[in-house]
Parts: C-alpha cells; structure tokens; sequence
C-alpha cells in the first residue's frame, strides 16, 4: 500500500468554527498533513483568536468572519475563498453549538438556533461546496456529527435532533453525490474536554469531580474523557484519499462508549 493515500498534500480544507476546540485540532492535523488551512468564526475576535493561536503553533491559515447560518454570507465566503486561496477540495462542518436545557422549558426560538447553527448551515456549507467539487470531480465533506447522533439524554433535545439530523444529512450527500466521486462521512466524538463540555466536568464546591464527569469515566471503556487530539488521525483519514470508499459513515470518535451497557451497580 501506497502510505501517501493518508497525504493531504496540495489540498484546501475550509474548517467552519475553527478558533478553537475540536476544529483548531482538526485544521491543525489537517497542515500537518499537508493542506492549505482554511477557516471560518462567528466574529472577528474569535478569528483573530484563532490566528494568533495558529501562528503560535507554526500552522499557516487565513481566517474568515462568516455565520454559518447565514446562506448569502456562506455563498460569498465560498467564493471568496475559491479566488484568494484555491479550490475547496475538503469541508470539515465543525461549527456548533449546545443549549443545555429540558425541553418543556425550551422556547421554539432557542430550538431553532441549535438546529440552524448544527444542521442547517452543514447543508448551507455542503450546498455551496458540493458544485465545485462536481466541476473537479472529486471532494471530500467531513460532518462533525455527536454520540447524540445516535442516542438522547435529558436536556438536550435541540442538539440530539439536530445531530440525528446531520447523520441522515451525511448519508443523503453520500447517496446523491457518490457518483461524482464526492465523499461525505462523519466523526461521532464522545465526550471531549473542550470550552462546550468544560460545564459538564466542572469541580463541585467540596473539590469532588462533577458527577456527569464521573458517570461519563465509568460508562466509557476508556476510562477517560476524550481529547482533541484523540480526533485528529480519524479526520485526516476521512479527508484522505485512503477514504476514497468509504461513504455515508459516520466514525464514532467515542472510547468505545456507544458499544458499552456499562458496569453492574
Ligand atoms: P464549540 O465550543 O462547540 O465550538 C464550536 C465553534 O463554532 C466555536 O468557535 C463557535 O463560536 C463556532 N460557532 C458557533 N456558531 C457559529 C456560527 N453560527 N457561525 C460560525 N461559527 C460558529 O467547540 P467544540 O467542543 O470544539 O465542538 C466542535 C464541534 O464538535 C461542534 O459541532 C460540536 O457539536 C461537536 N462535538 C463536540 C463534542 C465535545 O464533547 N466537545 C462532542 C461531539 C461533538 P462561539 O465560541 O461563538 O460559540
Ligand atoms: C452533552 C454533551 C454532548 C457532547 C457530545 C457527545 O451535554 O451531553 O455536550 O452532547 O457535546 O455531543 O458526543
């Protein structure tokens, strides 16, 4: 086998939401690898942020203002890119957020943020990506989809709909866009340490770990919580040409935690 498959020489990956966190991690790997960093924030100071961290660790990136959820802007963004930098050949849709809260306290408003921000702007993203790629004949869209693609749990209605709904997304690009040799997959993370999940491992006032932290130790054969380094080598594999057949999956990131019942009481 040819070990330059896992090789993203030459390649331009756009990376949405990637000052920080999961994305930053990926982008990182992604240069490592070899592509051109491309990537996206909410705001200027997140993408300032975001630069300077990138520079500090010898990655080279330019940096875009742009909300994902809005499609004028996503369009714009695209073209942009296309004319400063190159050609998208691979989109990570990393860009999300949570709203933590029961779902008879949740207004319709908040609701809808999630799956704007979760679900509909990966569709805005791919749809505005996917046309060039036909055009090259090739392309790579990476979905940053949760364990909460596959199962639900109090408090987080929004995001598990959404998140269920980028899995089915995920395959539907792969079904209707297989045949112009366009793979669309996603990464399932567990749970990662990052600024989202930092609420959920906060020390409680006696200093004793946060009770979910220790219930997510103990339900992941693991024993640990993820990191984000943990994500780097399944995302350059899926933006790989190693990947090349494999479509419609999504590659659950998780320590092992979807394939365990957990430990008698
Ligand atoms: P995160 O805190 O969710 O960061 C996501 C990034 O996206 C932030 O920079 C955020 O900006 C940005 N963003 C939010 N809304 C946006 C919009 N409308 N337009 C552009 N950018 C926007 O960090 P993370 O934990 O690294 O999560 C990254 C992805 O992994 C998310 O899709 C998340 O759902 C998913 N995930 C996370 C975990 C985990 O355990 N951490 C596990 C599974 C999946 P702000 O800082 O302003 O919000
Ligand atoms: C939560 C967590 C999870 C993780 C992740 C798990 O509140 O349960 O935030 O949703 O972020 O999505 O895969």
């Amino acid at each position: 086998m040819d070990m330059n498959a896992f090789s993203l020489q030459g390649k331009t990956a756009w990376i949405t939401g990637a000052s920080y966190g999961i994305g930053m991690a990926i982008a990182e790997a992604y240069a490592a690898a070899g592509a051109r960093i491309v990537f996206n924030d909410i705001n200027r100071e997140l993408v300032d942020k975001g630069l300077a961290s990138y520079a500090e660790k010898g990655v080279e990136a330019k940096g875009y203002v742009c909300d994902v959820t809005d499609e004028a802007a996503v369009q714009a963004l695209v073209a942009r890119i296309e004319k400063e930098v190159a050609p998208i050949d691979i989109l990570v849709n990393n860009a999300g957020i949570i709203r933590r809260v029961p779902m008879t306290e949740m207004s319709a408003e908040e609701f809808r943020k999630v799956v704007d921000v979760d679900l509909i702007a990966p569709f805005l993203c791919a749809k505005a990506v996917i046309p060039g790629m036909i055009a090259r004949g090739h392309g790579k869209i990476i979905n940053i989809c949760s364990m909460m693609s596959e199962l639900g749990r109090e408090t987080v209605s929004a995001y598990a709909a959404a998140k269920g709904g980028l899995r089915m997304l995920t395959r539907n690009i792969c079904s209707e866009y297989g045949g112009n040799n366009i793979q669309c997959n996603g990464i399932g993370p567990g749970y990662i340490a990052t600024p989202q999940t930092a609420p959920l491992r906060e020390r409680q006032p006696d200093g004793s770990r946060h009770p979910f932290d220790q219930f997510i130790v103990a339900k992941t054969p693991a024993a640990r919580w993820g990191t984000v380094e943990d994500l780097q080598g399944p995302a350059v594999f899926l933006a790989s040409a190693a990947s090349d057949f494999v479509n419609g999956h999504i590659l659950y990131v998780d320590g092992g935690i979807l394939a365990y019942i957990g430990k008698q009481p």
